[in-house]
């Protein structure tokens, strides 16, 4: 008889996979985690946490279905977590066919395999907000029209549906996470918050002396993504399985995060940061901004063992982790 629970990870090497692995280790969980291989290992992430002998390791390529499935069959889970995706939306401009490949017909080759070794296993999508795309309303939640603006949110979409579909069609635990932007020392230096941060730790070290960045004006709601992890477990733990929004509620600009990054060295933004076109998106996303109330009322007040009002602040708490965090880290490694 199964003493603890098994959770099979793809994409463990990645910024959500990485605390995903360990949050789940930490609740006695055996974890299995998928990685590609490529020709410089990349393993940063858990080795930064400490990790790294703890973890079942499987070797697994999205566009390669029989490697997919062998991980299932392998690990054997309780819950699979599926993360692995190309997740940088700026790419999915450039490589718009591997984008649907990688974060859309994935999502299919995962549900189609489980489905035909084991149907009881529950499942976790990683969705993300830029379904919402060109949007209306000053909020998103569950109920919020989705609107495509990069071949990445398209692909995520049509992950998103099957998800519902394989959830409502063959009865499965399937359920979608539409998580809004979440950031960490151990996010990848191409996103904006750390790209940020990086530029700053440079600037202030006399490496570098300006910082390029594309749209000032783009708001997104930051939250911190080891808190977000947790939301990811909560979402498989349910009495029936949901989609849920999880998000902080606040949203900023880009130009806004910057200030405050070069804030806390007390230097002023407008002197270091230039703003040029080469990095605008063919389309953009100009507002995101969650509603998660729906989680606050199933799971998230017992993550943080809080009323609502409190659970909502605890994850608002950007300006110190997202800034300070990835910030003292450059500074100690130069
Ligand atoms: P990430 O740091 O970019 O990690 C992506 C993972 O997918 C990495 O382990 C990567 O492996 C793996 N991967 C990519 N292509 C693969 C392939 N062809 N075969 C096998 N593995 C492949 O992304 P993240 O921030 O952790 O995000 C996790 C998931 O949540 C992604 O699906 C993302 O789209 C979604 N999401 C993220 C956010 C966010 O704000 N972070 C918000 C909403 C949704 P390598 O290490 O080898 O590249
Ligand atoms: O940090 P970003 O590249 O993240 P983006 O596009 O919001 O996507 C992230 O969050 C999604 C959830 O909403 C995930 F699904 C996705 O996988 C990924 O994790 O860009 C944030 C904003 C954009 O509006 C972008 O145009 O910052 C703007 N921006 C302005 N200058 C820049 C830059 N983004 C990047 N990466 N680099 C710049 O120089």
């Amino acid at each position: 008889m199964r003493q603890s629970k098994t959770a099979l990870i793809t994409g463990i090497t990645g910024q959500d996979g990485a605390y995903l692995a360990e949050f789940l280790l930490k609740k006695g969980y055996t974890v299995f985690g998928t990685y590609r291989r490529v020709s410089s290992p990349n393993f940063w992430r858990i080795l930064s946490l400490g990790i790294e002998d703890k973890i079942n390791y499987i070797s697994a390529d999205l566009i390669d279905t029989s490697s997919l499935t062998e991980a299932i069959k392998v690990s054997n889970p309780n819950e699979v977590y599926h993360l692995a995706a190309q997740s940088y939306v700026g790419s999915s401009f450039n490589q718009p066919i591997t984008s649907g490949e990688f974060s859309g017909l994935a999502v299919v080759r995962m549900l189609e395999s489980i489905r035909l070794i084991n149907p009881e296993i529950k499942f976790y999508q990683a969705s993300s907000s830029e379904l919402y795309g060109k949007v209306k309303n000053k909020s998103q939640n569950e109920s919020t029209p989705f609107f495509p603006q990069s071949p990445y949110a398209a692909a995520k979409l049509y992950g998103f549906w099957m998800t519902k579909m394989y959830r409502e069609g063959y009865k499965m635990y399937a359920v979608n996470g539409i998580l809004f932007n979440h950031e960490s020392p151990l996010r990848g230096l191409e996103f904006v918050t750390r790209k940020i941060s990086n530029g700053v730790a440079r600037i202030a070290l006399g490496l570098e002396n300006n910082l390029e960045l594309g749209n000032l004006n783009a708001k997104r709601d930051w939250g911190y993504a080891p808190e977000f992890v947790e939301g990811m477990w909560k979402m498989l733990q349910q009495k029936n399985p949901d989609d849920y929004v999880l998000s902080t509620d606040e949203t900023h600009t880009v130009g806004e995060f910057a200030q405050t990054a070069f804030s806390y060295l007390d230097l002023d933004w407008k002197k270091f940061v230039k703003s040029d076109k080469k990095f605008n998106r063919i389309l953009e996303v100009e507002l995101l901004k969650g509603n998660s109330k729906k989680a606050q009322k199933d799971f998230l007040r017992l993550i943080f063992n809080t009323g609502i009002e409190e659970a909502s602040k605890k994850i608002t708490s950007w300006r110190y982790k997202l800034i300070i965090d990835p910030l003292t880290s450059i500074l100690e490694t130069y």
